[in-house]
């Protein structure tokens, strides 16, 4: 098994990890993708989570839609970080995802981050910051990536002050 585990809940939701997966590629963490259900492959994905640790796993991204059941279901199982992304699932655009991932009890938690396709994106960057508290060459690409980002918000904030609204769409 590789450092992050990201399991999905469907087939239908891997368009929405392109973001976690490319994110983990970027920064050199080896990952794989896994579609398990909480509910139509309960067995499977139980076992995933039970044998994670053993088999080198460090973190669990799980992302699923509708009763989002996978992360906390995935948690339950397993003493290693869990991540959840709620998708934007009809009809509710995933505020059940949402409110069905990050309502676990007190006990067995899970990080749920941004619903939806910027969920993947956060996911992987909250399980890189994980992995960088014992790897200072992953924590340096961290701090490398957000002085990056800061410098590209201000590039644009200086064309918009420069050469107007027009300029940056
Ligand atoms: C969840 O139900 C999945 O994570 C997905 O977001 C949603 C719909 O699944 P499909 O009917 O598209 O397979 O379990």
């Amino acid at each position: 098994m590789s450092t992050v585990t990201i399991i999905m809940g469907s087939k239908s939701d891997l368009p929405a990890l392109k973001g976690a997966f490319d994110t983990l590629k970027e920064f050199g963490v080896d990952c794989e993708g896994r579609i398990l259900s909480a509910h139509r492959t309960p067995d499977a994905a139980a076992e995933l989570a039970k044998n994670a640790e053993e088999n080198g796993t460090k973190v669990l991204i799980c992302a699923a839609g509708m009763a989002a059941h996978l992360a906390g279901v995935i948690a339950g199982h397993t003493v290693l970080p869990v991540i959840g992304i709620p998708m934007a699932s009809a009809p509710f655009n995933g505020l059940d995802s949402l409110l069905a991932m990050v309502q676990m009890p007190p006990g067995i938690p899970v990080a749920t981050v941004t619903a939806g396709n910027a969920g993947g994106k956060n996911a992987a960057l909250l399980a890189i910051q994980m992995l960088a508290l014992s790897d200072p060459e992953l924590m340096q690409k961290l701090k490398d990536f957000r002085v990056k980002q800061a410098e590209k918000v201000l590039a644009d904030d200086k064309v918009l002050r420069e050469s107007g609204y027009s300029a940056l769409i």
